[in-house]
């Protein structure tokens, strides 16, 4: 496993501990807590891992994690990068509503690449469930405002989106018009939500990604995948410390069931 175990193996010295640490991700703020746990306590990796975990637990036990509940007349945007696993994560999702009895939809708004809307039409026709398609290079607020007028039949709508790049200023307008468009058809839901994914294998990176969407976007969840890829991810620590959006779901295979709410305690145990 991670780090402590390296540390009692190789029996490193405190410099040597905070270069593995920061190597792995892991900001110089918490580094600094891990270091002096472990000056304090320097008997065994165990009880140092239970130290570090209690820790944590408590520093952040007010911040949300998991909580989806699924409702009637939701919309779900789904936004990030490209590659951080969108489209994957909905057919996840499609799937999980369906297994909460809920029929949900799809809203293919990447309109960017054909090849994008035939990847999400693998998981529609998959689980049987109705999409609404613009044409390649449709603006998404149109295919996303004619999409909702087309789904009223169904309880949940999911958007996907096209990936885009925090720093390009074109596509993340776009996103807030997509945004924007949604807000107008809010008297239609019980809930909107947009959630971000994230690759567990971008590290501290991952931080300007979410300042760079929320310049534009009220973030309500992350969606963290491919977790079975980089199962540590300390850069975590770092975002939930200091971002309040909740760690909403993790991805943890390319299976339509490999999904499951985010556990915090679960993640300290793969982490230390
Ligand atoms: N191992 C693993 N691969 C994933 C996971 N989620 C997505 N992927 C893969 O990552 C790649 C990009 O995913 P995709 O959903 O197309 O990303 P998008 O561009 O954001 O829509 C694909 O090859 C997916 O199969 C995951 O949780 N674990
Ligand atoms: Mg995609």
């Amino acid at each position: 496993m991670f780090f402590l175990k390296k540390i009692f193996q190789k029996n490193l010295n405190i410099d040597e501990i905070e270069d593995l640490l920061f190597d792995n991700g892991v900001e110089p703020k918490f580094a600094d807590l891990i270091i002096s746990k472990i000056k304090e306590n320097k008997s065994q990796e165990e009880d140092i891992k239970k130290v570090i975990k209690n820790e944590l637990l408590t520093k952040f036990k007010e911040k949300q994690f998991g909580g989806f509940s699924p409702q009637n007349k939701s919309l779900y945007i789904i936004a990030g990068n490209n590659g951080s696993g969108k489209t994957t994560f909905i057919g996840k999702f499609i799937n999980l509503i369906q297994k909460n009895g809920l029929r949900p939809a799809v809203i293919a708004a990447d309109t960017f690449r054909a090849a994008a809307i035939d990847q999400l039409e693998h998981f529609t026709n998959q689980f049987e469930v109705p999409i609404h398609k613009g044409n390649n290079m449709e603006d998404p607020s149109a295919v996303i405002f004619q999409g909702i007028d087309n789904l009223k039949e169904s309880d949940v709508i999911i958007v996907d989106t096209s990936g885009r790049q925090h720093n390009n200023k074109n596509l993340m307008a776009e996103l807030k018009k997509i945004s924007d468009i949604v807000s107008k058809k809010s008297d239609q839901f019980n809930l909107i939500r947009a959630f971000l994914t994230l690759d567990a294998n971008t590290g501290l990176a991952s931080k300007h990604v979410i300042e760079g969407f929320q310049e534009y976007i009220t973030l309500d969840g992350i969606i963290l995948n491919k977790v079975d890829s980089n199962a540590k991810y300390g850069a975590l620590l770092t975002i939930i410390n200091d971002f309040n959006i909740p760690v909403v779901f993790e991805g943890y295979g390319e299976g339509m069931n490999d999904l499951r709410e985010f556990q915090f305690e679960g993640y300290l145990d793969r982490l230390l």
